[in-house]
């Protein structure tokens, strides 16, 4: 075999074509067990990821063996969703091999898109939240930081979405049923945890008191890594999720007592820990699973961090709280700050001071949301059953936080204490698990400035008296490498052929390409690339609904989480108002549109899976109606995943980000459409305002009331009838719902939509932002008509995103909160 060169930072081969080919086959051969006559698109898949992973796995030794080597300070991410989706090509991308890759295939006579078909997506998360942290993850590699993400190996990961009769079913996701190339057990680093049981109030010989927990279960943990490959050579990090097991020790204790099926039951009952992701986005699961999952991995991780801080500092803590920074995303991981407690206090034998020094300098709080819904609360009880003495040590936070900060600053003022204390009164107390982690935290922040501002001004204004410098903000950015350069690799061409191609690694590089938004050569060329991809999405389209869809139409994006406050119901009454436009006036003009949706509804949310139902009835009534000369379409795409969005992004002309002010806390997917040149038409609601101050008022369509607006209109009393019967072409919509129109033979089957906006009070302004909306859209639409404008306006946005890229997030946490240096990898 020819020699391979060797990247200097990493030690990562650089292979050519023909090596990569060789190694193919070589897999193929040994770690396949099958040829290349009768290898299946499976079998390919698998030995070239397997040939991928040579290249991987040098990094990753690399990598653990400098921060071995250095001792360095390294930033812990703890969260109990990733949605990583496919890793294939972005391993390949990263590693800088795409490009052979597709010619070693190729040359094998494979298309790699096939292979990259055969991935499942890793969807263990539901949202913003799980994406933003697989975004993190990578960065974090790319800029060589010191970095571990922590969560759980979710044997079922977000549900699998079809549409009966419009209707949304789900079904189990079993993305890794024949093993998951990427993964790597490593059994060596098992850990146990406990749950349940009682807690035992002791005295030594000396009369000291000592609090012991005697556990009901315990709970095997086994770690499975995920290789995080930073761009270009840089760092080969980990992701570490844990899967749940049985205790060996637990059930051979039953097993050898006769109680076989016993013994069977417990490994069940153990193996439901890990077994499937809670499809809740911005909910509260209050489930006592859920909170045996937080509690699981939590525990985990931390003897995991011990494990290894131990190895290099014994039993001396001193360092601990300069070693170890872990972030909380969101407060879900929040019960790791009793546990930390608990190991220093009642393991460690440290005083609590000592212990709740040291906590209060590891820990850093990411809030995602303010919606009161979506904050964490457990009912005591529960906390007492699954967690006795971490109710305890939490208990004893709040006490000691009551008397030396709170009285301290408001004496006597009982109301601020209620107010304050982690624990809520009420006749079914609970465990206020966002309070709980404001303090345990050095530092919270929010995920966009305005949602930081409202974070302080109207979740924890007392907090921020109490410690104004523990809040800041850090926006939220995406990972150029997947939502640029490897979904949209001609966009990609196009911007390194202008602007060179350091952009991925420095988006602010993008602000070069403005210099070409007049230029009606690459006008041309943007537009015509944005013309492919369209091309591209229709066949896609075709293939998953058998839909036509016309690709010079405007593509109108909305993919997102299925939510009243993101108000894909507002988009569904514009594509109603226009429908109704044509059929009064069938000269009605307007450029064609389709309007498409992607979005799964958490399965307990009624109201969101009747929003999916209507959506479906309309569009298929629309859909088929002569009438409309193809002016109109509307498409809900199925099954809405990373690799749908991957596909459907870098073809949308616009992009649809329409939460009420002050609801939506930053929204990533804003930052993904606008870098591949879609124009939004936003409410000025989280990142969409520093979107707009990016891109400038020519280049967004903003509309919808501001966040002071929609306070007042709250505090002036709103009455969404008062819409309803001012504005006849809403009323109008509205009672169409009610009709058989849609559903025919079936009157009413839409109505739930109209009852949530008229007797349901319209809690998120819907009918006050409709006129607003429909003006915005009208604004697009005569854009649209100017080519070439709207080419400049496409190509500002694609130019003004830099801020946007996860590479800037992670340098402002790393400045206001981690403090990590860099650390970059050596070759042996
Ligand atoms: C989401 C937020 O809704 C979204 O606005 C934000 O962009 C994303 O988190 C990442 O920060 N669950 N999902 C979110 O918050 C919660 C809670």
């Amino acid at each position: 075999m020819k020699k391979q060169t060797v990247s200097a930072s990493t030690g990562m081969s650089q292979i050519n074509t023909e090596q990569l080919k060789e190694q193919i086959i070589r897999h193929l051969h040994s770690t396949l067990g099958t040829d290349v006559n009768k290898a299946s698109p499976q079998a390919w898949w698998r030995a070239t990821c397997a040939a991928v992973n040579e290249q991987v796995y040098d990094g990753l030794r690399n990598t653990q063996r400098t921060h071995y080597e250095q001792n360095t300070r390294a930033l812990h991410y703890f969260s109990l969703e990733y949605l990583m989706g496919r890793l294939f090509s972005n391993n390949l991308h990263n590693l800088g091999l795409y490009e052979q890759a597709k010619q070693a295939l190729a040359e094998l006579g494979l298309n790699i898109a096939d292979l990259e078909d055969q991935e499942e997506d890793m969807a263990l998360g539901n949202g913003g939240l799980g994406r933003l942290a697989a975004c993190f993850i990578d960065s974090l590699a790319t800029l060589n930081y010191p970095a571990i993400g922590y969560g759980i190996h979710y044997e079922h990961g977000l549900f699998q979405q079809s549409f009966q009769d419009g209707r949304q079913i789900e079904r189990p996701d079993s993305w890794r049923e024949y093993g998951n190339p990427w993964e790597i057990c490593r059994p060596e680093s098992v850990q146990e945890i406990s749950v349940y049981g009682y807690v035992e109030t002791v005295y030594d010989l000396q009369g000291k008191m000592k609090k012991v927990w005697h556990p009901g279960r315990i709970i095997k943990g086994v770690p499975w890594d995920i290789p995080i490959v930073g761009y270009n050579g840089s760092s080969v990090n980990v992701l570490r999720l844990w899967e749940s097991r049985a205790s060996d020790f637990f059930n051979w204790d039953v097993f050898n007592s006769g109680g076989y099926i016993d013994a069977a039951r417990e490994n069940i009952e153990a193996e439901t820990i890990s077994k499937v992701l809670y499809p809740n986005d911005e909910t509260d699961a209050g489930k006592e699973l859920r909170l045996i999952q937080q509690y699981f991995f939590v525990s985990c991780s931390l003897k995991d961090i011990i494990r290894r801080y131990k190895r290099a500092h014994g039993d001396d803590w001193s360092d601990f709280a300069k070693q170890v920074v872990i972030q909380l995303n969101d407060t879900h991981p929040a019960v790791s700050i009793p546990e930390l407690m608990r190991i220093l206090v009642d393991r460690a034998e440290m005083q609590w001071d000592q212990a709740w020094n040291i906590c209060q300098h590891v820990f850093a709080y990411t809030n995602h949301t303010l919606l009161p819904e979506a904050l964490e609360k457990w009912p005591v009880r529960l906390f007492e059953k699954v967690l006795p003495r971490h109710l305890e040590i939490i208990y004893e936070i709040n006490r000691r936080f009551l008397i030396e900060q709170v009285d301290v600053l408001w004496p006597g003022d009982n109301d601020k204490k209620r107010k304050l204390s982690i624990i809520e009164e009420g006749h079914d107390p609970m465990v206020r698990m966002g309070h709980l982690s404001v303090v345990g935290s050095f530092k919270v922040n929010g995920v966009a400035e305005i949602h930081s501002q409202l974070v302080k001004s109207d979740l924890f204004p007392e907090m921020v008296a109490l410690w104004p410098d523990k809040f800041t903000n850090v926006t939220n950015g995406v990972t150029p490498r997947r939502w640029l350069k490897a979904c949209n690799p001609k966009l990609a061409k196009l911007l390194d052929s202008k602007i060179g191609d350091n952009w991925p690694t420095d988006l602010k590089q993008l602000s070069k390409f403005a210099a070409f938004a007049d230029d009606p050569a690459v006008q041309q060329s943007f537009m015509a690339i944005k013309q492919q991809n369209k091309a591209e999405l229709a066949t896609v389209v075709k293939k998953l609904t058998q839909i036509d869809i016309d690709p010079h139409a405007i593509f109108d994006i909305q993919i997102k989480r299925l939510h009243e406050y993101k108000r894909q119901h507002l988009n569904l009454l514009h594509i109603l108002a226009l429908y109704r436009r044509i059929l009064q006036d069938p000269d009605y003009d307007m450029v064609p549109r389709v309007f498409l949706f992607g979005a799964k509804a958490a399965p307990g949310y009624k109201l969101a899976k009747e929003i999916i139902y209507a959506i479906n009835k309309v569009a298929e009534k629309i859909n088929h109606d002569k009438r409309v000369k193809n002016r109109l379409k509307v498409v809900f795409m199925p099954n809405y995943r990373v690799t749908l969005a991957e596909k459907m992004i870098p073809a949308a002309d616009v992009s649809e980000q329409i939460s009420t002010a002050g609801k939506e806390a930053s929204g990533t997917g804003n930052m993904k459409l606008a870098l591949n040149g879609a124009i939004t038409v936003g409410t000025l609601d989280g990142a969409n305002i520093e979107i707009a101050e990016e891109v400038g008022s020519d280049n967004i369509a903003i509309f919808g009331l501001t966040v002071d607006e929609v306070k007042a209109l709250h505090a002036k009393g709103y009455n969404s009838a008062d819409y309803y019967y001012a504005n006849p072409e809403i009323k109008a919509i509205l009672d169409w719902l009610e009709t058989d129109y849609f559903t025919p033979g079936k009157p009413g089957e839409l109505s739930a939509i109209k009852r949530s906006l008229l007797e349901g009070g319209d809690p998120y302004l819907v009918l006050a932002d409709f006129e607003s909306y429909v003006k915005a859209h009208e604004k697009v639409d005569s854009w649209y008509r100017d080519q070439a404008g709207w080419a400049k306006k496409a190509m500002l946005n694609t130019a003004s995103v830099g801020k946007f890229t996860s590479d800037r997030s992670i340098e402002d946490y790393v400045s206001r909160v981690w403090q990590l240096k860099k650390c970059n990898i050596t070759a042996q």
